[in-house]
This record gives C-alpha cells, structure tokens and sequence, in this order.
C-alpha cells in the first residue's frame, strides 16, 4: 500500500479528495507535489509505526492553499570538488544528479562545481559548516583537521584494497564514525567513494627501491599537515600545492613529483609531465560524498532516502570504472613512454607504518580502532 510523506518526513494518508478537485492537476504526481507530499511504496505487511493520520479537511485546505503557487521551490545542492571533469569521481556526481532527479522529478537542483571553481581543495567542509555550501567530496584529511582522532583513516598502508575500504566505510566502524562526525562537525557523510590506491609519480627518472631513495624529492601533497606527514613518512621532501597547480608544477620543474591513483594520473593529464611511475600503493584512498547537516534535516525521510540510494549509486558507477581502470591504464602509461617501477613495497609499508605508529596522530586514535579496522575481513 502506497504511504506519503509530508515535508516534515512524517507519513500521512490520503483522504478520498473529491474528483471534481482531482481534475484540476493532471496527474497524481503533481497532485503529490502541490500537497508537498511524495510517495514511496513500503511493502505490503511492514508496519510503518510514524504513519499519522491527516484529516481530509487539512489536506484538502492544504492543497488549495498550495495550488496557487503550482510546486515548491527546488532545493539547490550546489556540490564542490577540485576534481576535473573527465574524472569518474566528477562524472559520478552526474548519475547522483540523474539518480534523484528521476526520484523526486522537479525537486533537487544538483549543480557540479568541478575544477576547484566553486571552493579551493580543502575550504569545502568549513563551508558547509557556515552554510555557504550544500554538498562536496570530502577526504578523510579534511575530516581529520578538525576531528584529529579520525586521522587513522589517512595512515599509509592501513587499508588493504578497495573491498577492505567498503567494508570498512559501509559497516559498523562507518555507522560510527558517520554518526560522530554528523554530532561534532555538522556533516554527513552521505557515502564512501574509492579514490584509488595512491602511487608516486616522477617528473624525471630515479632508482627509487626504498623510501630512503626519495631522500630530497620534493613530493608534491594537498596542503594540509595531514597530507604532508605521507609525504615525510613515504621518505620524501613534501611539498604542499593545491590539485590545480600539480600539472603545471611538474612541468617547470616546482615540484619532482607527486602521488595520487593511476586514473587520476590519466584524468587530469598529469602522465603528461611525468617519465616515470612507482608503484607504492601507499595509501588506499576514499572520498565521501558529504551533505551539511543543515541542507540534510530540512528533507523529508523520503527524499534522505532517495539521496542515500543516488549516492550509493553514484558510488558503483565510479568504484567500478576506477577499478577497472586502474588494472588497465599500466599499459597506457606503458605505450606513452611511461617508466614503471615496483619498489620494495615491504620496505614502504614497514617505514610509513612506524612512523605513524609513533606519531602524535596515533596518540588520539580511538582506543581499538586500529584493530577493528585490521579485523574486517
Ligand atoms: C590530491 O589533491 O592529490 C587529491 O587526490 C586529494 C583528494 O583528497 C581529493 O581532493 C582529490 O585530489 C581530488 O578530488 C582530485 O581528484
């Protein structure tokens, strides 16, 4: 039996409105619409214990006090990331649009702010917390800035592959850290994203086996002290330069290198400006697409929930192309003249590990996190 839902997420039941008014919208749909409900199909035999009763006299005011206005206004979700346009992380953004326009037609304005345009790399979060910005693909390290405990989730070498990174961001640990990060910061993280496994790239060739041979390289990082702690553990100079800048920075010479996943590599062109990857696999990375929580509690429960399934699609849509790509572009790079290298991984994992285990960030991880983590098979 269909239920229907007020603004305010609670659900209501229909009354029989008059045919005589019916015939004045043309459709259900937009008869839902100017009532500011919108339905959603529960199944038959599940007791939906919130459903309220609203009198026929309520709704039927209700509907002629709206139909002047035929429709509410649309709520605008501007999303921001540094992204470039040909990235899967920026395209997917475009199936999350697609996937709530087709659930709620005529309600959400999803804008694409790609490139860095709307908000620099790193500004996104304090944005949103000052309502100045709706959506945005957040990272980890942006979270940790202001809630240094989750710093965890920027370790090199701590999540294994990107099935270990869904189950880690979609189970229990997730549940809890979403929940924590909504009460403090104001955020909810709507879904987790793979990024990629993160490699260094050279603009110039180098034997690079250990991170002892990056002694003095300087390694281009996102500017924040989470990002260039990596960079120091991975045995390299970091550099902190916004995404925008890497490009041109590899060209003159600013920067040695730098270190992101091989579609990223291919999307913003970086493969241009570079004669060599090394394949670390230093940091298995994920991005959250994320809502203020101030955008997030004026929606109903129906249209959260029509979110969450847009963004969960959003989310296969990008893993699927990433990881697909990131088993085929070797080859790419490969026939563009590109030097790939593997380095002694173990070597990597042993000095990027210690040297997070001994850091001050390690100090303020929840107790056992670092366990949990490790046991989610
Ligand atoms: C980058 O600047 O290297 C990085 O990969 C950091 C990520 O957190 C994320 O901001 C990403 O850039 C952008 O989305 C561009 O892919």
């Amino acid at each position: 039996m269909p239920v229907y839902y007020d603004q305010l997420g609670r659900s209501v039941e229909l009354p029989n409105i008059p045919r005589r008014i019916i015939s004045l919208v043309p459709s259900q749909t937009e008869l839902l619409h100017y009532l500011g409900l919108e339905e959603e199909v529960i199944p038959v035999g599940v007791k939906h214990t919130a459903t309220k009763r609203a009198t026929a006299a309520a709704l039927l005011a209700c509907l002629l006090a709206a139909a002047p206005a035929l429709g509410q206004t649309k709520t605008v979700l501007r999303i921001s990331t540094p992204a470039v346009p040909e990235d899967w992380h920026v395209k997917m953004l475009y199936v999350f649009r697609d996937e709530l326009n087709k659930a709620s037609p005529g309600r959400f304005d999803v804008q694409v702010h790609h490139s860095g345009t709307l908000f620099r790399q790193g500004a996104e979060a304090v944005a949103m917390q000052r309502g100045n910005l709706e959506m945005a693909l957040l990272s980890m390290q942006d979270i940790a800035r202001q809630m240094p405990e989750y710093s965890i989730f920027t370790a090199g070498y701590l999540i294994r592959d990107p099935e270990h990174l869904a189950k880690v961001y979609g189970g229990p640990i997730g549940e809890e850290v979403n929940r924590r990060i909504a009460e403090v910061l104001g955020i909810q993280l709507l879904q987790a994203v793979y990024l990629g496994t993160r490699q260094v790239s050279l603009a110039q060739p180098r034997t690079v086996k250990t991170p002892a041979d990056l002694a003095g390289v300087k390694l281009r990082m996102p500017g924040s002290k989470e990002w260039l702690f990596l960079g120091q553990a991975l045995g390299a100079n970091p550099t902190p330069l916004a995404f925008t800048e890497v490009y041109l920075g590899l060209k003159t010479g600013t920067i040695d290198g730098q270190d992101n996943p091989l579609p990223t590599l291919k999307s913003a062109k970086f493969y241009e400006v570079t004669r060599q990857i090394v394949l670390t696999g230093h940091l298995v990375d994920a991005l959250q697409l994320a809502i203020s929580s101030k955008t997030w509690h004026a929606l109903s429960a129906a249209h959260r929930a029509q979110m969450k399934r847009a963004a969960a699609k959003a989310a296969s849509f990008n893993d699927e192309n990433r990881v697909r790509e990131e088993r085929e572009l070797i080859e790419f790079f490969r026939a563009k003249g590109i030097e790939i290298t593997v380095p002694d991984v173990a070597a990597f994992r042993k000095t990027v590990q210690e040297a997070y285990l001994k850091s001050e960030y390690a100090e303020k991880w929840p107790r056992g996190l670092l366990e949990r983590i490790n046991a989610v098979k």
